[in-house]
């Protein structure tokens, strides 16, 4: 018999699916089964550190076995969890240059996912935390089948958002636009249980900032400002762990405000919009934060193409209004 105590992520979705009278389950069983890919990845994650003794990756392992690249093994558990389902439209994977149709012998459902299999993964080799990202929107177009117009919403269309954590446990963190629930992976049975009900940036935030500071010489000059403010400040701490959903799930548990600016090189910064930036911005706000270009809210930029590139300033709100304050003194690269 379960435990009173413990709430699996499938009874929670279940039980918030009830609290809406229209809904039909076709989301619930959605979540379901990124949860499952999830845990198909986080076990291949897991075992990373074995590919010298099983072989490495893109090469043939002690079976004469091909190894896949852990980032494309990922890719294809996510599509293969989706493509049958009949609940998805289309996807987009950062993985991918082009969205990615239904095959016509399946059929197509309402939901479009976006997501970045597996961010992070030059962390792999060095036993840093890596996640993966997820959005889903609803299909717009009338067809019966998602088309690239159905990716390109804004962040403020999507219906979910979430990111899964392979860190010292696997973590699933989602919002569908009522709050942020975080499930932590029991492996010993096998399944994501509630472990942090309405995530909510603190109040008061631990003063952090979370940059990589190496490109300083790059940044505009309200950049490097709004930098030396923070250093000047004296309360400050700085952390930097080049893995974004590692970097973003501390500043959510803690406070703090985590950046990736535009520089001379990146005009456009690196982190993408629609597989990055939108997802970890709606919950970024669902948790009482905040989530910006600098100059505007990730949530209004209207995507133009499948793998454009943003500025993000994401953290607790009162950081990100001072970070605005520095760049819009001067906007200039
Ligand atoms: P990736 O999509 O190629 O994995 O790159 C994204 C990663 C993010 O996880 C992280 O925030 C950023 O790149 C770190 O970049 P940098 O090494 O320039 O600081
Ligand atoms: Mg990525």
């Amino acid at each position: 018999m379960l435990e009173s105590h413990v709430v699996t992520i499938s009874r929670f979705v279940v039980d918030q699916e009830c609290l809406v009278p229209e809904a039909t389950g076709a989301f619930t069983s959605l979540l379901q089964d990124i949860a499952l890919a999830a845990k198909v990845i986080g076990r291949e994650v897991n075992r990373a550190g074995l590919v010298d003794i099983l072989g490495a990756a893109g090469k043939r392992n002690v079976h004469g076995e091909n190894v896949q690249k852990l980032d494309e093994f990922a890719n294809r558990v996510m599509y293969r969890a989706l493509d049958h389902t009949g609940l998805v439209a289309c996807m987009a994977s950062e993985e991918n240059d082009d969205y990615i149709p239904i095959p016509e012998k399946f059929p197509a459902g309402d939901y479009v996912v976006i997501f970045d299999p597996l961010d992070g993964s030059s962390n792999i080799d060095v036993n840093v935390s890596i996640g993966t990202i997820f959005s889903i929107h609803r299909k717009i177009t009338s067809g019966e089948r998602g088309t690239l117009e159905d990716c390109l919403q804004p962040g403020s269309r999507q219906v979910a958002a979430g990111y899964v954590l392979y860190g010292s446990s696997t973590m699933l963190v989602y919002t569908t636009g009522a709050g942020v629930h975080g499930f932590t992976l029991d492996p010993s049975i096998g399944e994501f249980v509630l472990s942090h009900p309405q995530m909510c940036f603190p109040d008061p935030p631990r003063r952090v900032y979370s940059v990589n500071e190496a490109y300083f010489d790059r940044w505009s000059q309200g950049q490097q400002r709004l930098i030396s403010h923070l250093k000047n400040d004296g309360r400050f701490g700085s952390r930097y762990i080049g893995s974004f959903v590692a970097d973003f799930h501390r500043t959510l548990l803690q406070g703090g405000i985590f950046m990736y600016p535009s520089d001379h090189e990146n005009p456009s910064g690196k982190l993408r919009l629609l597989y990055e930036a939108a997802p970890i911005a709606m919950i970024a706000e669902q948790a009482g934060g905040r989530a910006t270009t600098g100059l505007q809210d990730l949530c209004d930029v209207v995507p133009e193409s499948l793998h454009q590139r943003t500025p993000v300033y994401v953290g607790s709100a009162d950081f990100v209004t001072l970070a605005e304050g520095f760049l819009n003194e001067t906007s200039e690269i």
